[in-house]
Protein backbone atom coordinates (compact mmCIF):
# COMPACT_ATOMS: atom_id res chain seq x y z
CA UNK A 1 0.00 0.00 0.00
CA UNK A 2 1.49 3.00 -1.01
CA UNK A 3 1.15 5.54 1.61
CA UNK A 4 1.50 9.67 1.07
CA UNK A 5 3.05 11.65 4.29
CA UNK A 6 2.34 14.66 4.01
CA UNK A 7 5.60 16.21 5.51
CA UNK A 8 4.34 20.12 5.02
CA UNK A 9 1.32 19.77 6.91
CA UNK A 10 2.65 17.88 10.22
CA UNK A 11 5.65 20.65 10.02
CA UNK A 12 3.00 23.47 10.15
CA UNK A 13 0.30 21.81 12.68
CA UNK A 14 2.96 21.39 15.31
CA UNK A 15 4.40 24.82 14.54
CA UNK A 16 0.09 25.89 15.13
CA UNK A 17 0.29 23.32 18.61
CA UNK A 18 3.39 25.28 19.41
CA UNK A 19 1.56 28.35 19.59
CA UNK A 20 -0.32 27.31 22.45
CA UNK A 21 1.71 28.56 25.31
CA UNK A 22 2.72 30.59 27.89
CA UNK A 23 6.42 30.78 27.35
CA UNK A 24 7.91 33.27 24.36
CA UNK A 25 8.96 31.06 21.31
CA UNK A 26 11.28 28.53 20.84
CA UNK A 27 10.20 27.90 24.28
CA UNK A 28 6.86 25.48 25.12
CA UNK A 29 4.71 25.57 28.53
CA UNK A 30 2.10 24.46 28.35
CA UNK A 31 0.54 23.51 31.50
CA UNK A 32 -2.57 21.02 32.69
CA UNK A 33 -5.41 22.55 32.18
CA UNK A 34 -4.11 26.16 32.17
CA UNK A 35 -5.80 28.51 29.04
CA UNK A 36 -3.07 27.59 26.78
CA UNK A 37 -3.73 23.92 27.23
CA UNK A 38 -7.70 24.67 26.70
CA UNK A 39 -6.75 25.80 23.52
CA UNK A 40 -4.63 23.29 22.25
CA UNK A 41 -7.25 21.03 22.79
CA UNK A 42 -9.78 23.01 21.47
CA UNK A 43 -7.72 23.05 18.57
CA UNK A 44 -6.53 19.26 18.10
CA UNK A 45 -10.53 18.65 18.64
CA UNK A 46 -11.75 20.43 15.56
CA UNK A 47 -8.36 18.77 13.57
CA UNK A 48 -9.62 15.52 14.69
CA UNK A 49 -13.25 16.33 13.66
CA UNK A 50 -12.07 17.49 10.21
CA UNK A 51 -10.32 14.26 9.70
CA UNK A 52 -14.23 12.55 10.31
CA UNK A 53 -13.04 11.02 13.38
CA UNK A 54 -15.19 10.57 16.47
CA UNK A 55 -14.28 12.82 19.30
CA UNK A 56 -15.02 12.03 22.81
CA UNK A 57 -13.46 13.09 27.11
CA UNK A 58 -13.61 11.92 29.70
CA UNK A 59 -13.71 12.69 32.87
CA UNK A 60 -10.03 13.78 33.27
CA UNK A 61 -9.96 15.17 29.49
CA UNK A 62 -8.21 12.05 28.18
CA UNK A 63 -9.25 12.66 24.58
CA UNK A 64 -10.38 9.90 22.08
CA UNK A 65 -10.87 10.21 18.26
CA UNK A 66 -11.81 6.98 16.57
CA UNK A 67 -12.03 5.50 12.56
CA UNK A 68 -14.99 3.37 13.13
CA UNK A 69 -13.82 -0.11 11.89
CA UNK A 70 -15.77 -2.49 9.36
CA UNK A 71 -16.38 -5.01 12.91
CA UNK A 72 -16.69 -2.66 15.37
CA UNK A 73 -16.98 -5.13 17.28
CA UNK A 74 -13.54 -6.13 17.81
CA UNK A 75 -10.82 -4.30 20.61
CA UNK A 76 -9.32 -1.13 18.69
CA UNK A 77 -6.10 -0.61 17.51
CA UNK A 78 -4.86 2.84 19.29
CA UNK A 79 -1.82 4.98 19.22
CA UNK A 80 -0.85 8.48 20.54
CA UNK A 81 0.72 10.70 23.32
CA UNK A 82 0.72 13.97 24.88
CA UNK A 83 0.05 17.37 24.25
CA UNK A 84 1.16 19.22 27.60
CA UNK A 85 4.96 20.86 28.12
CA UNK A 86 6.76 21.17 31.00
CA UNK A 87 7.98 24.96 31.84
CA UNK A 88 10.22 26.51 29.45
CA UNK A 89 10.49 22.66 27.23
CA UNK A 90 10.03 21.88 23.57
CA UNK A 91 7.55 21.51 20.82
CA UNK A 92 8.64 17.95 20.12
CA UNK A 93 7.91 16.34 23.42
CA UNK A 94 4.65 14.17 23.36
CA UNK A 95 3.03 16.68 20.13
CA UNK A 96 4.96 14.37 17.37
CA UNK A 97 3.29 11.00 18.64
CA UNK A 98 -0.05 13.29 18.68
CA UNK A 99 -0.04 15.08 15.00
CA UNK A 100 2.17 12.10 13.49
CA UNK A 101 -0.72 10.23 14.95
CA UNK A 102 -3.83 12.15 13.35
CA UNK A 103 -1.66 12.32 10.04
CA UNK A 104 -1.03 8.31 10.05
CA UNK A 105 -5.27 8.01 9.90
CA UNK A 106 -5.53 10.82 7.17
CA UNK A 107 -2.97 9.12 4.77
CA UNK A 108 -4.42 6.00 5.39
CA UNK A 109 -7.80 7.37 4.77
CA UNK A 110 -6.56 9.16 1.84
CA UNK A 111 -5.10 6.03 0.45
CA UNK A 112 -8.74 4.26 0.63
CA UNK A 113 -7.28 1.57 3.41
CA UNK A 114 -10.17 0.39 5.56
CA UNK A 115 -9.74 -0.76 8.82
CA UNK A 116 -11.36 -4.11 10.38
CA UNK A 117 -10.71 -2.92 13.70
CA UNK A 118 -11.21 0.71 14.50
CA UNK A 119 -8.05 3.18 15.12
CA UNK A 120 -8.16 5.39 17.60
CA UNK A 121 -6.10 8.29 18.41
CA UNK A 122 -5.06 9.28 22.35
CA UNK A 123 -4.60 12.63 23.54
CA UNK A 124 -3.70 11.79 27.41
CA UNK A 125 -4.29 14.54 29.92
CA UNK A 126 -1.34 15.67 32.08
CA UNK A 127 1.35 13.14 31.28
CA UNK A 128 4.50 15.76 32.53
CA UNK A 129 4.11 15.94 36.61
CA UNK A 130 4.71 19.70 36.75
CA UNK A 131 1.19 20.28 38.24
CA UNK A 132 0.30 18.13 40.51
CA UNK A 133 3.76 15.92 41.34
CA UNK A 134 2.66 13.15 39.47
CA UNK A 135 3.02 12.11 35.83
CA UNK A 136 0.71 10.34 33.34
CA UNK A 137 -2.41 11.27 35.42
CA UNK A 138 -4.53 10.24 32.37
CA UNK A 139 -3.17 7.00 31.13
CA UNK A 140 -2.49 5.80 35.19
CA UNK A 141 -6.40 6.17 35.88
CA UNK A 142 -7.00 4.80 32.29
CA UNK A 143 -5.28 1.65 33.05
CA UNK A 144 -6.69 1.36 36.86
CA UNK A 145 -3.00 2.57 38.21
CA UNK A 146 -4.41 5.29 40.73
CA UNK A 147 -7.55 5.42 42.38
CA UNK A 148 -9.68 7.42 41.49
CA UNK A 149 -10.11 8.80 45.74
CA UNK A 150 -5.84 9.20 45.60
CA UNK A 151 -6.14 11.11 41.98
CA UNK A 152 -9.15 13.48 43.40
CA UNK A 153 -7.51 14.89 46.11
CA UNK A 154 -3.76 15.55 44.17
CA UNK A 155 -3.38 19.16 45.17
CA UNK A 156 -1.80 21.58 42.34
CA UNK A 157 1.21 23.80 42.81
CA UNK A 158 -1.64 26.91 43.94
CA UNK A 159 -3.25 24.43 46.35
CA UNK A 160 -6.45 23.29 44.11
CA UNK A 161 -7.24 19.76 43.87
CA UNK A 162 -7.16 17.70 40.66
CA UNK A 163 -11.45 17.87 40.62
CA UNK A 164 -11.70 21.29 41.30
CA UNK A 165 -9.19 21.88 38.49
CA UNK A 166 -10.60 19.67 35.98
CA UNK A 167 -14.24 20.88 36.96
CA UNK A 168 -13.13 24.14 36.29
CA UNK A 169 -12.22 23.28 32.44
CA UNK A 170 -14.99 21.40 31.62
CA UNK A 171 -13.89 18.02 32.62
CA UNK A 172 -17.41 16.61 35.23
CA UNK A 173 -18.21 13.06 36.35
CA UNK A 174 -16.38 10.74 38.66
CA UNK A 175 -12.69 10.01 38.01
CA UNK A 176 -14.11 5.89 38.85
CA UNK A 177 -15.60 6.50 35.10
CA UNK A 178 -12.17 6.80 33.27
CA UNK A 179 -10.79 3.12 33.74
CA UNK A 180 -11.20 1.27 30.79
CA UNK A 181 -11.83 -2.45 30.81
CA UNK A 182 -8.82 -4.99 30.40
CA UNK A 183 -9.30 -6.09 26.52
CA UNK A 184 -10.11 -2.51 25.28
CA UNK A 185 -7.70 -2.27 22.92
CA UNK A 186 -5.90 -5.18 20.07
CA UNK A 187 -2.61 -2.97 20.56
CA UNK A 188 -1.22 0.24 21.36
CA UNK A 189 1.89 2.37 20.07
CA UNK A 190 3.10 5.57 20.68
CA UNK A 191 5.58 7.34 18.61
CA UNK A 192 7.64 9.99 20.62
CA UNK A 193 11.07 11.39 20.00
CA UNK A 194 13.82 9.69 21.34
CA UNK A 195 14.88 12.10 24.14
CA UNK A 196 18.19 11.11 24.45
CA UNK A 197 21.50 10.75 21.86
CA UNK A 198 21.22 6.93 20.96
CA UNK A 199 19.52 6.86 17.65
CA UNK A 200 21.59 10.43 16.33
CA UNK A 201 24.97 8.85 17.50
CA UNK A 202 24.42 5.13 16.27
CA UNK A 203 22.97 6.98 12.98
CA UNK A 204 19.81 4.66 12.86
CA UNK A 205 16.90 6.30 12.00
CA UNK A 206 14.31 4.74 14.47
CA UNK A 207 14.10 2.59 17.37
CA UNK A 208 11.75 0.10 18.29
CA UNK A 209 11.15 0.62 22.11
CA UNK A 210 11.54 -2.78 23.98
CA UNK A 211 11.03 -1.38 27.45
CA UNK A 212 10.18 1.70 29.67
CA UNK A 213 12.46 2.36 32.19
CA UNK A 214 10.71 2.50 36.15
CA UNK A 215 10.21 5.73 37.49
CA UNK A 216 9.86 7.12 41.15
CA UNK A 217 9.37 10.27 43.27
CA UNK A 218 10.56 11.23 46.54
CA UNK A 219 9.14 14.15 48.05
CA UNK A 220 11.84 15.54 50.80
CA UNK A 221 10.90 17.41 53.72
CA UNK A 222 13.89 19.26 55.94
CA UNK A 223 12.45 21.03 59.08
CA UNK A 224 15.23 22.99 60.84
CA UNK A 225 15.29 25.70 63.01
CA UNK A 226 15.51 29.75 61.32
CA UNK A 227 17.00 32.62 62.84
CA UNK A 228 18.95 35.66 61.99
CA UNK A 229 22.10 35.08 59.55
CA UNK A 230 24.49 37.09 61.39
CA UNK A 231 23.29 36.12 64.99
CA UNK A 232 22.63 32.74 65.23
CA UNK A 233 26.64 31.20 65.63
CA UNK A 234 27.38 27.97 63.44
CA UNK A 235 27.94 26.14 66.08
CA UNK A 236 23.86 26.11 67.45
CA UNK A 237 22.62 26.11 63.86
CA UNK A 238 19.68 23.56 62.45
CA UNK A 239 19.96 24.79 59.20
CA UNK A 240 17.31 22.87 56.83
CA UNK A 241 19.02 24.05 53.12
CA UNK A 242 22.64 22.82 54.48
CA UNK A 243 20.98 19.71 55.42
CA UNK A 244 19.11 19.28 52.13
CA UNK A 245 22.36 20.36 50.09
CA UNK A 246 23.60 16.95 51.55
CA UNK A 247 20.53 15.27 50.65
CA UNK A 248 20.85 16.04 47.26
CA UNK A 249 24.27 15.09 47.21
CA UNK A 250 23.15 11.88 48.51
CA UNK A 251 20.74 11.31 45.71
CA UNK A 252 23.82 11.39 43.43
CA UNK A 253 25.36 9.45 44.82
CA UNK A 254 23.27 6.81 45.19
CA UNK A 255 22.26 6.76 41.62
CA UNK A 256 26.34 5.88 41.40
CA UNK A 257 26.55 3.73 43.63
CA UNK A 258 24.96 0.83 40.97
CA UNK A 259 27.64 1.40 38.85
CA UNK A 260 24.83 0.74 36.09
CA UNK A 261 24.36 3.26 33.41
CA UNK A 262 20.92 2.16 33.77
CA UNK A 263 20.39 4.27 36.59
CA UNK A 264 19.61 7.91 37.22
CA UNK A 265 18.79 10.18 39.96
CA UNK A 266 18.06 13.74 39.95
CA UNK A 267 16.35 16.59 42.27
CA UNK A 268 14.90 19.05 40.12
CA UNK A 269 12.84 21.15 42.72
CA UNK A 270 14.14 22.95 45.74
CA UNK A 271 11.93 25.48 47.58
CA UNK A 272 13.51 27.33 50.76
CA UNK A 273 11.40 28.98 53.57
CA UNK A 274 11.72 31.94 54.26
CA UNK A 275 14.28 32.00 51.07
CA UNK A 276 15.82 35.55 52.49
CA UNK A 277 19.39 36.28 52.39
CA UNK A 278 20.11 36.72 55.65
CA UNK A 279 17.78 34.22 57.32
CA UNK A 280 18.64 30.66 58.15
CA UNK A 281 16.67 28.72 56.21
CA UNK A 282 13.82 26.72 58.33
CA UNK A 283 12.47 24.23 56.02
CA UNK A 284 13.14 22.93 52.11
CA UNK A 285 11.37 20.93 50.13
CA UNK A 286 13.31 18.66 47.63
CA UNK A 287 11.58 15.90 45.42
CA UNK A 288 13.75 13.13 43.98
CA UNK A 289 13.71 11.96 40.39
CA UNK A 290 15.11 8.39 40.49
CA UNK A 291 14.71 5.52 37.05
CA UNK A 292 16.34 2.49 35.94
CA UNK A 293 15.32 -0.48 33.83
CA UNK A 294 15.81 -2.85 36.84
CA UNK A 295 13.24 -3.00 39.62
CA UNK A 296 15.28 -3.71 42.03
CA UNK A 297 18.35 -1.58 41.46
CA UNK A 298 15.64 1.51 41.37
CA UNK A 299 14.59 0.21 44.47
CA UNK A 300 17.48 -0.55 46.11
CA UNK A 301 17.96 3.49 45.27
CA UNK A 302 14.94 4.48 47.34
CA UNK A 303 16.18 2.71 50.13
CA UNK A 304 19.80 4.08 50.47
CA UNK A 305 18.41 7.57 49.96
CA UNK A 306 16.05 6.84 52.72
CA UNK A 307 18.69 5.83 55.25
CA UNK A 308 21.00 8.91 54.43
CA UNK A 309 17.84 11.23 55.20
CA UNK A 310 17.64 9.87 58.35
CA UNK A 311 21.55 10.12 58.49
CA UNK A 312 21.58 13.39 57.85
CA UNK A 313 18.93 14.33 60.01
CA UNK A 314 20.50 12.62 62.80
CA UNK A 315 24.02 14.11 62.05
CA UNK A 316 22.32 18.17 61.86
CA UNK A 317 19.62 17.84 63.80
CA UNK A 318 17.04 18.21 61.65
CA UNK A 319 13.46 15.82 61.11
CA UNK A 320 13.84 15.01 57.55
CA UNK A 321 10.48 13.20 55.97
CA UNK A 322 10.82 11.37 52.52
CA UNK A 323 7.51 10.41 50.96
CA UNK A 324 7.27 8.05 47.96
CA UNK A 325 5.26 9.79 45.40
CA UNK A 326 5.03 6.75 42.84
CA UNK A 327 7.80 3.60 42.57
CA UNK A 328 6.23 2.85 39.37
CA UNK A 329 7.29 -0.81 37.83
CA UNK A 330 8.88 -0.92 34.48
CA UNK A 331 7.07 -2.30 31.53
CA UNK A 332 7.82 -4.73 28.97
CA UNK A 333 6.87 -3.93 25.32
CA UNK A 334 4.83 -6.29 23.49
CA UNK A 335 5.89 -9.10 20.74
CA UNK A 336 3.17 -8.43 18.86
CA UNK A 337 3.29 -4.91 18.46
CA UNK A 338 6.88 -4.67 18.11
CA UNK A 339 6.87 -7.06 15.50
CA UNK A 340 4.06 -4.98 13.75
CA UNK A 341 6.81 -2.17 13.67
CA UNK A 342 9.51 -3.89 12.79
CA UNK A 343 7.78 -5.21 9.97
CA UNK A 344 6.65 -2.09 8.64
CA UNK A 345 10.67 -0.74 8.96
CA UNK A 346 11.77 -3.93 6.66
CA UNK A 347 8.40 -3.07 4.37
CA UNK A 348 9.43 0.49 3.96
CA UNK A 349 13.65 -0.82 3.97
CA UNK A 350 14.34 1.56 6.79
CA UNK A 351 16.81 0.81 9.18
CA UNK A 352 15.62 0.54 12.86
CA UNK A 353 17.12 -0.47 15.95
CA UNK A 354 15.81 -2.02 19.28
CA UNK A 355 16.36 -0.02 23.01
CA UNK A 356 15.15 1.30 25.77
CA UNK A 357 13.01 4.04 26.76
CA UNK A 358 14.40 5.94 29.28
CA UNK A 359 11.97 8.58 29.76
CA UNK A 360 8.51 7.39 30.87
CA UNK A 361 5.69 7.78 28.79
CA UNK A 362 1.81 6.89 28.82
CA UNK A 363 2.58 3.55 27.12
CA UNK A 364 4.16 2.22 30.76
CA UNK A 365 0.63 2.51 31.86
CA UNK A 366 -0.90 1.47 28.79
CA UNK A 367 1.02 -1.60 28.44
CA UNK A 368 -0.89 -3.00 31.56
CA UNK A 369 -3.80 -2.99 29.64
CA UNK A 370 -3.05 -3.45 26.11
CA UNK A 371 0.09 -5.09 23.88
CA UNK A 372 2.00 -1.62 24.04
CA UNK A 373 5.48 -0.57 21.76
CA UNK A 374 6.95 2.68 21.20
CA UNK A 375 8.54 3.72 18.17
CA UNK A 376 11.47 6.35 18.71
CA UNK A 377 12.68 9.40 15.93
CA UNK A 378 15.74 10.96 16.77
CA UNK A 379 16.17 14.32 18.22
CA UNK A 380 19.16 16.76 17.92
CA UNK A 381 22.08 16.34 20.06
CA UNK A 382 19.56 13.47 22.55
CA UNK A 383 18.28 16.76 24.13
CA UNK A 384 14.73 17.40 25.48
CA UNK A 385 12.58 19.64 27.50
CA UNK A 386 14.83 22.39 26.81
CA UNK A 387 13.90 25.08 23.92
CA UNK A 388 16.16 23.41 21.54
CA UNK A 389 14.66 20.38 21.11
CA UNK A 390 14.60 19.78 17.85
CA UNK A 391 13.08 16.88 15.53
CA UNK A 392 13.66 16.91 11.60
CA UNK A 393 10.40 17.28 9.33
CA UNK A 394 12.01 13.92 7.70
CA UNK A 395 12.35 12.07 10.92
CA UNK A 396 8.58 12.61 12.38
CA UNK A 397 7.63 11.73 8.29
CA UNK A 398 9.17 8.42 8.71
CA UNK A 399 8.23 7.69 12.00
CA UNK A 400 4.54 8.68 11.02
CA UNK A 401 4.62 6.27 7.51
CA UNK A 402 6.08 3.59 9.98
CA UNK A 403 3.62 4.28 12.52
CA UNK A 404 0.73 4.04 9.53
CA UNK A 405 1.92 1.02 7.64
CA UNK A 406 1.98 -0.40 11.46
CA UNK A 407 -1.33 0.28 12.27
CA UNK A 408 -2.24 -1.14 8.82
CA UNK A 409 -0.96 -4.53 10.16
CA UNK A 410 -2.71 -4.15 13.57
CA UNK A 411 -6.12 -3.15 12.37
CA UNK A 412 -6.17 -4.75 8.85
O1 LIG B 1 9.88 12.67 32.65
C1 LIG B 1 9.64 11.95 31.67
O2 LIG B 1 10.25 10.92 31.47
C2 LIG B 1 8.56 12.35 30.72
O3 LIG B 1 9.13 13.18 29.75
N1 LIG B 1 7.47 13.00 31.38
MN1 LIG C 1 8.28 15.11 28.78
MN1 LIG D 1 6.74 12.87 26.42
Amino acid sequence: MKLYIDTDHIVSELDELAGFSDAPAPAVTRIVFSPADLQARAWLKEKCAAAGLGVREDAVGNCFARWAGTDPSLPAVASGSHIDAIPHSGRFDGTVGVVGMLEAMRALQAAGFRPRRSIELIHFTSEEPTRFGLGCLGSRLLSGSLAAERAAALKDTHGATLDEVREAAGFTGGLESVALPPNRYHAFVELHIEQGPLLERTQVPLGVVTAIAAPATLDIAVQGEGGHAGGVLMPYRRDALAAAAEIVLAVEAAAKSTGAIDTVGTVGICEVFPGAVNSVPSQVRITADVRDVQLERRNAVLAAIGERCQAVAASRRVTVTCDVLNADAPAECSVLVMGALEAACRELEVAYRSMVSRAYHDSLFMARIAPTAMLFIPCRDGVSHRPDEFATPEDIARGTLVLAHALARLAG
